[in-house]
């Protein structure tokens, strides 16, 4: 029995998104950053552009800050900012990867005052979420080395736990970290947090409040992401996601542009997991770096609302009765026939209902939004990465 379009409607009206504040800024890679007109200029206007996102949507209600790019000197009034315009700060992102002192490693540095600077930082973000009201701190670092023997790679690792435990016990009731993993960049021979088994490990030793998030751009290539979600969803250890896309390493694309089949899957294993509830963090991480940035996260929200659109319509009962038979090509046909459905129609008819435009790239393109961003943010500083 497929399940009926009604009871897809109602899963997806419950979809939450979050965008990062980052992508509205510039960004680019080591070769350049070519700067785009309208971008953001403060994170009050990157939290005015991401409304701009959940306006058109409906389903991304919370935007990402990234700390020191977006300081300010009153977080509850960036806070207040964002509720008055229709959305929340979401996740809390620290930064321990863009300071000399950090050139060896941030909490892994061979050297105590550099760990003691690194681990008041993370501090001062969980500070920061006690003002923004933030339940996530993601926690990437970029530690590494680059060549054997730089480092001892044991040792590090008991610096890394060292800091994992302080940050834990800072954190209050309802808050939690979630715990970001990369295979490599900017270190080149071993990345302290590689892998999810790395990250796992941590996060068991801690206990409930680590979790483990998937950036969909950090894994090795030909990697199967929608087992390491099954695993961790059966483990109770995934808190979320970096939702990006990928041909070669960190690309940071959009999210399904390179492989929506792939988003399919793990979406799919995120529903038959019993994931796609509020306690799993759905956060997109990526740099529009040559395509506009506003339209570019209308476009990554869709995606995901589409490949959740077509997991929700897989015939869950065909399927399993398929596998139990040991019906391989029955089971796979029952997968496929759910991706290959044209969703869109079905996404149109249920923006309609949310009172939204049915296509809202269109409706954006036609609000004078951009105009008004184009000619408005003429002076000034332009955000970006600050790299
Ligand atoms: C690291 C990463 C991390 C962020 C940064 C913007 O590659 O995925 O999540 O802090 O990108
Ligand atoms: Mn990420």
């Amino acid at each position: 029995m497929t399940t009926d379009s009604a009871q897809v409607k109602a899963a997806l009206r419950t979809q939450r998104i979050e965008t990062p504040s980052w992508a509205y800024g510039n960004s680019g890679t080591r070769f350049k950053v070519f700067a785009q007109q309208g971008v953001p200029r403060t994170p009050q206007e990157k939290i005015d552009d991401a409304a701009q996102v959940h306006k058109y949507t409906g389903i991304a209600p919370t935007v990402a800050l990234h700390i020191p790019w977006d300081k300010v000197d009153d977080y509850a009034a960036l806070a207040q900012h964002a509720r008055d315009r229709g959305v929340q700060v979401g996740a809390i992102n620290s930064n321990v990867f863009q300071d000399d002192d950090y050139m060896l490693g941030s909490v892994t540095h061979p050297d105590p005052k550099v760990r003691e600077k690194a681990l008041n930082h993370l501090l001062e973000c969980v500070d920061i979420m006690d003002e923004t009201g933030s339940r996530d701190l993601k926690l990437w670092f970029s530690d590494g080395t680059n060549y054997p023997g730089q480092d001892d790679i044991r040792a590090r690792q008991d610096r890394l736990a060292e800091a994992l435990a302080a940050v834990y016990e800072r954190l209050g009731d309802d808050q939690r970290f979630l715990l970001e993993y990369k295979l490599f960049e900017p270190a080149f021979y071993t990345t302290d947090l590689p892998d999810w088994g790395t990250s796992y490990a941590h996060c068991l030793k801690l206990g409930p409040k680590a979790q483990v998030v998937v950036d969909t751009g950090h894994h090795a290539p030909g990697t199967n992401i929608e087992f390491i979600v099954a695993f961790l969803l059966r483990e109770g250890k995934l808190g979320g996601f970096d939702f990006n896309s990928r041909f070669y390493a960190d690309d940071d694309l959009m999210v399904g542009a390179a492989d929506p089949f792939q988003l399919y899957r793990i979406m799919d294993q995120v529903i038959q997991g019993g994931g796609y509830t509020d306690e799993i963090a759905f956060m997109l991480d990526q740099c529009h770096n040559i395509e506009p940035k506003i339209p570019g996260q209308i476009r990554s929200v869709l995606n995901v609302q589409e490949a959740t659109a077509k997991a929700l319509l897989i015939d869950i009962e065909a399927l399993r009765a398929a596998q139990q038979a040991g019906d391989v090509l029955g089971a796979n046909a029952v997968f496929m026939d759910a991706y290959n459905t044209d969703v869109r129609p079905l996404l149109a008819e249920l923006r309609a209902e949310m009172g939204l435009d049915p296509d809202p790239m269109a409706a954006y393109a036609r609000s004078g939004y951009f105009e008004k961003i184009r000619d408005g943010r003429k002076d000034g500083q332009a955000a970006g990465w600050g790299a």
